[in-house]
């Protein structure tokens, strides 16, 4: 059963906070949530507090956007645009320093320098399937002297990586037919799935795009506040049922919600769950079948969230999750840092599911349009680059 609610007039926001006293609290989003606002959510549990409707209504909090000065961050400087942001962003993962330092080295052609590439592969999680394809294709060739040097190898393992990749790198098409196009988020606890959606929002604003968020990780308050935060700070409207609410009742609201208004995106957040929890993973299924009564074509996109760092376990993960709710697209984030980023090459290799976005690191333009070549440029040593 659908539960009623109370429509809820947009909260004193910590957004109109930051915009009347210029507040720096609201301009630091590095960990958004933790530290979020929590009025909202406070609000909206008032506001289902005892009093029912006679329709069925979501709550919304559909703040106002902030001024440009609040939205800015002056912390860090964000990655540049283009192939430099992805290589000054990856630099640090166990796939770029295993390469640099083979690299510098200046390697002498031989079964040695396989080996070190296997070695170093390997250490970058990508798998020992996609590892013993690349290194066995490349001894192939050596051993048949198509490489004139170790310089000529390298640049072939670059070509052989990005072919790799290639075929996910396929973006994200938001189908304008589909009013809304529905994304669900979904991937284990702590992953960067509310991040994501933060920084979809901030994109697809960007974009001109009108959109709802639909805050389904009703575990924990704090979810829904980050997701609030958000919001917030992106002038979205957020559908919330508070903590506890049945999470395919919040997406049905909002589902409706978002129809009502002829909002283009709608992107659902999701609580984290492990891979093994089977009950919760049925509830994932069940939030499909709701918003299908809707709409038969919704979700549109069921994005998989994946942290970068996690190894070889993603693909245990990934198998799961699709076996539960479909997975339709991909993001890897946290390849920033230490991240070892090469568990993107065994994903590929082992599903084919597309890969939509990559996360390197926690600012809002930090989630970029997945593109191999500049993924592969910046996990490898510059002077191999194109
Ligand atoms: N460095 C880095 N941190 C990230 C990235 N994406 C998310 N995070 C951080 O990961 C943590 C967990 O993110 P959150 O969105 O709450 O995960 P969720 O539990 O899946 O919703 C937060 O501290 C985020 O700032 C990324 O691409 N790079
Ligand atoms: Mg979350």
């Amino acid at each position: 059963m659908i539960p009623f609610f109370r429509r809820k007039k947009s909260p004193a926001t910590a957004g109109d906070a930051a915009t009347q006293t210029g507040t720096p609290a609201d301009t630091a989003p590095a960990t958004p949530g933790v530290d979020a606002d929590a009025s909202g959510i406070d609000a909206v549990a008032a506001a289902n507090t005892g009093t029912q409707s006679i329709e069925p209504q979501p709550v919304f909090s559909a703040p106002e956007p902030m001024p440009e000065q609040v939205q800015d961050h002056e912390a860090a400087p964000a990655a540049a645009p283009g192939k430099p942001g992805w290589r000054e962003r990856l630099r640090n993962s166990a796939f770029a320093r295993s390469f640099g330092g083979l690299f510098s080295r200046n390697p002498k052609l031989d079964d040695d320098l396989l080996d070190e590439i296997e070695t170093a592969l390997l250490t970058a999680d990508v798998g020992v399937g996609a590892t013993t394809q690349l290194v066995e294709s490349l001894r192939k060739r050596m051993k048949a002297r198509e490489f004139v040097d170790a310089n000529a190898l390298l640049a072939a393992l670059r070509a052989d990586l990005i072919a790799m990749l290639a075929p996910v790198a396929k973006p994200l098409v938001i189908d304008a037919e589909a009013k809304p196009f529905v994304i669900l988020t979904v991937g284990v606890n702590g992953v960067g799935k509310t991040t994501t959606i933060g920084k979809l929002a901030h994109r697809f604003k960007a974009e001109g795009r009108t959109l709802m968020l639909a805050a389904g990780d009703t575990f924990r308050a704090a979810a829904v506040a980050q997701l609030q935060a958000w919001g917030e700070r992106n002038g979205v409207a957020v559908v919330a049922q508070g903590q506890n609410a049945d999470a395919a009742s919040v997406a049905f609201d909002a589902l409706q919600a978002a129809k009502a208004r002829g909002t283009e995106v709608l992107i659902a957040d999701t609580a984290g769950r492990l891979h093994t929890q089977q009950g919760l993973m049925a509830e994932l299924g069940k939030i499909k079948r709701v918003l299908g009564k809707i709409d038969e074509s919704a979700p549109q996109e069921v994005l998989m969230v994946i942290d970068g760092t996690t190894g070889q376990n993603a693909l245990s993960q990934l198998r799961q999750f699709h076996a539960a709710s479909g997975v339709t697209g991909l993001v890897v984030t946290k390849l920033d840092g230490t991240a070892k980023g090469g568990v993107v090459f065994a994903l590929a290799r082992e599903f084919g599911i597309p890969i939509r976005f990559a996360g390197i690191g926690e600012r809002p333009e930090d989630l970029r349009v997945f593109d191999a070549e500049a993924f592969v440029d910046a996990l490898l040593p510059e002077a191999l680059g194109a």
